[in-house]
């Protein structure tokens, strides 16, 4: 090998040892239901869906349905928010047919909130989920399940149960592990179900789980960080004067930084209507 192929060979070694392990996040689904019967009457199903890669989702539904001698009430929440590396999830339902005649006709109530995330793993990763979960009510027609799960979706590091509970009152987690490159979904559901025309013990069922799943994988730069040093301030001033009058002269001389970072505004445009939330963020900390 030439002297200049050896140099190229250990050049590109070195550029792929810099690629760092990182995480794409592909798409998410989550959902919440509820549903009830009192009687003849019926409320729902009432549905509330979202997908999207990233984003926050934060909603509540609620279902009851009653006649003059049957009934149940329902709710369903979801407060799930996807940043790059770090999920949370807060999943709680209910429902309660408390209403209804005990085991002579029909008083149920249906509740589920989901959460799935896809992702995908470019390199070996540590990865930490912390939280609680619990369930309460499975007894002659009445479901309580709360899990959270990684499941492979090829390829990678086989899927795995991390918590799973039925009639269990508040039990909690803080799990530890690797991911191998590959694939990924982290699945969350919780469900109650009761169903009072077999009832002869509980009236009610509830579940619900509240986690953080974070994956070790490099934050990136906060918008403004015109110089990639981790934190907006002063020292960015000239960088960002320079990436929105000169371009390509900032690119020049910070070819490791994202240009993107000066839209501080984030209407997708990097000009002078980006000065003032960017000055708000570099000297005062009031940042987007
Ligand atoms: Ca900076
Ligand atoms: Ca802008």
């Amino acid at each position: 090998m030439t002297r200049l192929g050896t140099m190229v060979t250990v050049l590109a070694l070195l550029t792929t040892r810099l690629v760092s392990a990182d995480v794409i996040e592909t798409s998410s689904s989550r959902f919440i239901v509820v549903m009830n019967q009192g009687g003849d009457v019926i409320d729902g199903p009432t549905q509330v869906d979202f997908a999207s890669t990233q984003g926050l989702f934060d909603e509540v539904v609620q279902s009851s349905a009653w006649n003059e001698f049957h009934g149940g009430s329902s709710e369903a929440l979801q407060d799930s928010d996807v940043t790059h590396g770090v999920y949370r999830v807060h999943l709680e339902v209910g429902t309660d047919a408390d209403g209804g005649t005990m085991g002579t006709d029909i008083a149920t109530g249906y509740a589920e909130s989901s959460f799935e995330l896809l992702f995908t793993l470019t390199e070996a990763t540590d990865f930490n989920i912390a939280g609680t979960y619990n369930s309460f009510g499975e007894i002659n027609g009445a479901v309580s399940e709360v899990e959270i799960r990684i499941d492979s979706l090829g390829g990678g590091t086989p899927s795995q149960v991390i918590a799973y509970a039925t009639d269990n009152c508040c039990p909690s987690t803080n799990v530890d592990g690797t991911l191998l490159p590959g694939a990924y979904a982290l699945r969350a559901h919780v469900l109650a179900i009761v169903d009072q025309s077999f009832m002869t013990s509980y009236t009610t069922s509830t579940s619900g789980t509240n986690f953080t799943m974070t994956l070790d994988v490099p934050q990136p730069n906060p918008l403004g960080d015109m110089n990639c040093s981790g934190v907006v301030n002063v020292d960015d001033v000239a960088a960002f004067v320079q990436a929105v009058l000169d371009p390509s002269g900032y690119e020049n001389t910070h070819p490791n930084c994202d240009r993107n970072l000066a839209d501080v505004n984030g209407d997708n445009l990097i000009d002078g209507a980006d000065v003032s939330a960017f000055s708000r963020c570099a000297l005062l900390a009031e940042c987007p």
